[in-house]
């Protein structure tokens, strides 16, 4: 039986993922990318800020050192920082809140398990803060998914054994570092056909409400 659920921040609980999109597309822009594609984006799902920077630099022709794709990463990142200025509670996605009261009514425990190092911001801005049991996010780890790393980070604040979580996840990455972190994973929007994801659905209200009509 399932002791605690997971959330993946970006795409499961908020609709960052749309900001992120625009900064890198900005970043793409200002070194000459113009084919920048939502379709690139969406190989930056779940992977660390620097591997998403690769993504973007695989389509320049120029070599970039170890010190510029860190300023890189710095300019795309106080960009996308500035754009979650204007982050509230109406970026939280459908069904994210009531799914989270649900689960801890049953006794399940909530945590977050994100690659985002902004992670502590965007939970503070959007009202979900004080909703979780515990959050492991890029400031706790080393290793980007598909490595386990976040969600087993996770499982131990919650003192709950691995086997026992559920992770919600959108992204392919994530879907298999909750497989290889010996997790449930459920995947939901852009991981829904995810071929390792234990089930799929549409989104976590389709998800929410599903569990409520067995309540
Ligand atoms: P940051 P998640 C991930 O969040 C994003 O999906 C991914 O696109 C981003 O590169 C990564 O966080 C790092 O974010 O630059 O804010 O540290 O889906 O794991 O919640
Ligand atoms: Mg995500």
């Amino acid at each position: 039986m399932v002791k605690a659920v997971i959330f993946d921040l970006d795409g499961v609980l908020v609709t960052t993922d749309e900001l992120h999109f625009a900064a890198w597309k900005t970043l793409a822009e200002r070194i000459g990318i113009k084919n920048f594609t939502r379709a690139d984006n969406a190989r930056q799902r779940g992977v660390s800020r620097m591997a998403s920077l690769e993504v973007v630099l695989e389509k320049s022709d120029r070599e970039f050192s170890d010190e510029e794709k860190t300023a890189l990463a710095e300019e795309k990142n106080k960009m996308y920082v500035e754009s979650l200025s204007a982050l509230s509670r109406s970026d939280v996605l459908p069904g994210a809140f009531e799914f989270i009261e649900y689960i801890k009514s049953k006794g399940i425990k909530a945590a977050v398990g994100s690659a985002s190092k902004n992670t502590p911001l965007i939970l503070e801005k959007t009202g979900l803060a004080d909703k979780f049991d515990a959050v492991s996010c890029g400031l706790d780890t080393v290793r980007s998914k598909p490595d386990p790393e976040v969600f087993l980070t996770a499982a131990k604040k919650l003192g709950v054994d691995p086997c026992r979580c559920a992770v919600i996840e959108d992204s392919n990455a994530g879907i298999e570092a909750a497989k290889a972190g010996g997790m449930y994973a459920v995947a939901v929007g852009a991981a829904e056909h995810a071929p390792k994801a234990d089930i799929s659905v549409g989104s976590l209200e389709s998800l929410y409400k599903a569990m409520d009509i067995f309540a």
